[in-house]
């Protein structure tokens, strides 16, 4: 199954957001197998981030994802990276879709409420910034991993 990560910045979790964002990757089926708050260090958030080094808003990105806890996540399901995206909405929130996260709770581009990877790669790469193997709970199923054994094979 497919796995990406997923934070709740900063801006995010000090509005009381860390709920709603939740429900809505429960209520999506997806699967959480890892979650924690964390206050990220410079050296966490530049490695996160570093992609984006040298760009005009890189230090303004990284005293942002400094500013305080985060909420981090490891999200599994079918196609998860880009659905995860999709519920996101564009990183410019009035560019983003009216229902997704970023329309629907953020104003600039700036503090845009939540991350999630972009591609595979990103996503193995930013679950192993953020958690040790040993803090991925994997043996239980969801109620949507039944519905999935339960359904007709896919043509
Ligand atoms: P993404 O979060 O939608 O993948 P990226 O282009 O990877 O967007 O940028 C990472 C983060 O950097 C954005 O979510 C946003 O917080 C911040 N950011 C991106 N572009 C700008 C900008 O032009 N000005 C200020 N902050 C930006
Ligand atoms: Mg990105």
């Amino acid at each position: 199954m497919d796995r990406t990560f997923v934070a709740i910045k900063p801006d995010g979790v000090k509005r009381g957001l860390i709920g709603n964002i939740i429900r809505r990757i429960e209520h999506k089926g997806y699967k959480i197998v890892a979650l924690k708050m964390l206050q990220p260090t410079l050296e966490i958030a530049e490695k996160h981030y570093a992609e984006h080094k040298g760009k005009p808003f890189y230090q303004s990105l990284i005293n942002y994802i400094t500013s305080g806890p985060i909420v981090a996540m490891v999200v599994e399901g079918k196609n998860v990276i880009e659905g995860m995206r999709h519920m996101m909405g564009s990183t410019v929130p009035n560019d983003a879709q009216v229902g997704t996260i970023r329309a629907d709770f953020a104003q600039t581009k700036e503090f845009n409420t939540i991350h999630g990877s972009d591609c595979c790669e990103s996503a193995h790469r930013e679950i192993a910034i953020y958690f040790k193997p040993e803090e991925l709970c994997e043996n239980w199923k969801t109620m949507m991993e039944y519905v999935w054994e339960n359904m007709p094979e896919e043509v």
